[in-house]
């Protein structure tokens, strides 16, 4: 039987995400409900050819729903969760509310698919962050092979991190700058006008220091890779770019690497592009990956100072596979083995 659906925050930037992939792979459902707040009710949106009109989260009843992909942030997800475990439905959250509970599984399929293999007791699935995805995706085979102990990685995250609104405010913050120089551009969704800046503060700041955005990158990452010691450092810096994450990885490890055999495991772990050749140039950049749906990996090094560690620079589509590919992925394997 096909699964009853339903996405909460269905007309945000990662809802509306699901709605493409949904078309894209032909994910099969049974019977789709949109679900948002009371501000987006009576809006409708088109799904393969058919127009669905959007419901009020405040009334709506999960009861026959297989499936409640939550995608509206980590509040409304603290708030409305409960109620549709509850009425019968498996969650797959795309928020921080319960990725660090014991009895909620953090899944990125490429790596911990083994936890699918049944429904968990909390009723979720968690969905982990958009740069901790593609970072424990090319850090598995590494890991697997030469058993990583330290990882210090900086990122480059898009404003599509924050939504449309974040994107939005770059593209007006740029053109005002070109415009009028000397008036500063708006900075409502971002600490201070992301256009021509970079911003290193990501999420709230956290007593120790780092942000709430580097810690979600070292918890999850342990929890995902199933590695309590892994010490993995991070600073997170908002760039401005519309869309896709960057990230530059450092890597240590307990024996000495080989650059041709990380080149070769990274070629072959599950969708993902290596970039190590000239008509590559050795790197994707946000704007010039072509498969979105693919994590690019490339400027590829052992450190000449020490064998045991390298470096790599990878780019991840945040809305995808940070975000509601990975959910989806979730589900096609949960369906798969008839656990939904
Ligand atoms: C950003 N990573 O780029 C954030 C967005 O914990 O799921 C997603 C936040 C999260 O701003």
């Amino acid at each position: 039987k096909k699964p009853t659906v339903a996405i909460i925050g269905a007309t945000g930037i990662v809802g509306t995400t699901f709605l493409s992939l949904f078309e894209e792979r032909s994910f099969e459902y049974s019977n789709l409900h949109l679900v948002a707040s009371s501000r987006s009710v009576g809006r409708c949106l088109t799904v393969n050819e058919r127009d669905y009109q959007v419901c009020d989260l405040a009334d709506f009843n999960f009861t026959g729903v297989d499936i409640a992909f939550f995608a509206a942030g980590t509040p409304i997800s603290r708030e409305w969760v409960s109620k549709a475990v509850e009425q019968g439905a498996l969650v797959i959250d795309n928020t921080n509310a319960f990725r660090m509970h014991p009895d909620t599984p953090l899944v990125v399929p490429q790596v911990n698919h083994h936890l699918l293999g049944e429904r968990p007791k909390s009723g979720i699935i968690a969905n982990p962050n958009c740069s901790t995805i593609p970072l424990v995706r090319l850090l598995q085979p590494i890991e697997q092979n030469y058993r990583v102990k330290r990882v210090i990685v900086s990122t480059y995250q898009s404003a599509s991190g924050r939504g449309v609104t974040g994107i939005d405010e770059l593209k007006n913050g740029s053109l005002q700058i070109i415009k009028t120089p000397l008036e500063p551009p708006e900075a409502k969704r971002f600490p201070v006008a992301l256009a021509f800046n970079l911003i290193p503060s990501i999420d709230v700041l956290l007593d120790n220091h780092f942000t709430l955005e580097e810690q979600k990158m070292l918890q999850e990452s342990r929890k995902i890779l199933n590695r309590p010691d892994l010490d993995v450092s991070a600073t997170c810096v908002r760039v401005p770019v519309i869309n896709c994450h960057s990230e530059a990885v450092y890597f240590e490890c307990d024996r000495d690497l080989d650059r041709n055999n990380i080149v070769e495991l990274l070629h072959h772990a599950p969708e993902v592009t290596v970039y190590d050749d000239e008509a590559t140039q050795g790197y994707p950049t946000p704007r010039t990956i072509n498969n979105p749906d693919y994590i690019h990996v490339g400027r590829i090094r052992i450190d000449p100072n020490n064998p045991k560690a390298g470096w790599f620079w990878l780019v991840s589509d945040n809305l995808r596979i940070g975000a509601a590919l990975n959910a989806i992925q979730i589900a096609e394997e949960m369906i798969q083995r008839q656990v939904i």
